[in-house]
């Protein structure tokens, strides 16, 4: 389902012109009134006259999140703060957080683009939706919350957490569509089965995943054990919340809601814009977003772009899901590893729960890594012998696709932690 066919299946001449036309707009506005665009274009040697095409976006500066960070609270409104109707920050569990200001145009466009989200994986007038984001400051409870009141559906703001809750409300009210982290919706599959009740069996339909990596053996085990499609969201604090970037039903990658978000790929050393296809960081521009706007901004992320038409009809730009941000990267004895990497060999194998942790250590100058990843009961009960074989096994799995040796220790079934929100998955006690 394509719930704006005008922008998701625009042709890309006009994509181009809507996108030149805006981004003209934006500078122009920024320049005029945000001071830190303005000091940074000055440096950067570019006026806003200098903006005609979509392809002068090269000449404008980039924005990191380190730069948002210093000008915190309101460094970055473009507009008055009496026009700003609702704020949201990121967690600041590393730094000052990051602030999103939203204008109620920036609220309309929200829900658009979440209820495109939505409706690209199915969800109509008729769901229930079950939303296990967060609500708060973190933008995933209430950017579900708005794209399915846009689409008329039914939302249950149940929040994350409160798992018992989570099954008891899912039965009572024949939720269709779950939206959460997929570590989450593990976790719900798991307390279901607990109590006694099948998970694929509550008539859930549709998942919409995303906030943190997930790899394509993670969707087999999510689909398999919740009987739904399992729908990859895309978005970030910075640049609006959920909304940037969904799968639709093909799953080939996510379509990028590119009349607001203008997305390039580019060489995170250089600088440099990267061909399609060529992996790098993902450096996103808010072409309509009117509280705080953003002019290229470094989302650390890396993945690729591709433009071919999708089955659906869709002809918006589509990134590869995110394969892992660069500061989550693990360099392991000089080779450069992201965990959902890691996640995707060991759930191959026979055995094993989709749940594991990653120790990061340096012992006599060289660095470890531990992969600790949980067995199910069968394997638990087996002989050590075969246990022994196993983490051999995924030992050989590893190196034959990573290149880095790797010590892998399985561990009793429901000893790694569950996580209600976004899974921690790497200790690194390097930093300790
Ligand atoms: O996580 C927004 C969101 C909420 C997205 C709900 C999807 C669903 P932040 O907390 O600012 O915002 O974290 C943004 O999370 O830069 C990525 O590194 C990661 N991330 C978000 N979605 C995905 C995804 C929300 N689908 C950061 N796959 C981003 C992989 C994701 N990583």
């Amino acid at each position: 389902m394509i719930w704006n066919t005008d922008f998701e299946a625009l042709d890309g001449a006009a994509m181009s012109c809507h996108q030149a036309e805006k981004l003209g707009k934006l500078v122009d506005v920024l320049y005029r009134r945000v001071p830190f665009y303005h000091r940074k274009m000055d440096e950067a040697g570019v006026k806003p006259q200098d903006i005609q095409d979509i392809s002068d976006i090269v000449r404008l500066p980039f924005t990191t999140k380190d730069e948002m960070r210093d000008v915190y609270p309101y460094g970055l409104l473009s507009v008055s703060l009496q026009d700003i109707v609702e704020i949201h920050t990121s967690s600041g569990t590393t730094g000052t957080p990051v602030v999103d200001a939203y204008t109620a145009g920036d609220i309309e466009v929200w829900a658009e683009v979440m209820a495109r989200t939505l409706s690209a994986g199915g969800t109509g007038r008729h769901d229930i939706v079950q939303n296990a984001y967060g609500y708060g400051l973190f933008t995933g409870g209430l950017g579900v919350h708005y794209g399915a009141r846009k689409i008329g559906a039914t939302v249950i703001p149940i929040s994350g957490g409160n798992t018992k809750r989570q099954l008891a409300i899912m039965h009572d009210f024949k939720s269709t569509v779950l939206a959460c982290t997929p570590s989450y919706s593990l976790y719900l599959a798991e307390a279901a089965r607990e109590e006694g009740i099948d998970p694929s069996k509550v008539g859930l339909k549709a998942g919409f995943f995303g906030a943190e990596p997930w790899s394509q053996s993670m969707r087999g085990e999510i689909q398999q054990q919740l009987g739904l499609l399992a729908i990859d969201i895309y978005g970030l604090t910075e640049i609006i919340g959920p909304g940037v970037a969904m799968e639709c039903e093909h799953q080939e990658g996510l379509h990028i809601n590119e009349d607001h978000f203008y997305p390039e790929v580019i060489e995170p050393s250089t600088g440099k814009v990267l061909p399609d296809g060529q992996k790098g960081e993902l450096v996103i521009t808010t072409l309509t977003k009117e509280g705080t706007p953003v002019l290229r901004y470094r989302t650390r992320d890396i993945t690729y772009l591709e433009r071919a038409p999708c089955a659906c009809g869709r002809t918006t730009a589509r990134m590869h899901r995110v394969l892992g941000r660069t500061d989550d990267m693990l360099i392991i004895r000089g080779v450069n590893v992201f965990p959902s990497q890691i996640e995707e060999v060991i759930l191959k194998v026979e055995g094993i729960e989709p749940h594991y942790q990653l120790i990061v250590e340096r012992r006599d100058q060289l660095d470890e890594l531990e992969v600790q990843v949980e067995m199910n009961e069968g394997l638990f009960s087996d002989e050590i012998r075969n246990l022994e074989r196993t983490e051999k096994k995924i030992e050989a799995d590893l190196y034959a696709t990573l290149n880095i040796h790797t010590r892998v220790r399985l561990v009793e079934p429901k000893t790694i932690a569950r996580s209600e929100g976004k899974a921690k998955r790497i200790i690194d006690k390097r930093q300790a």
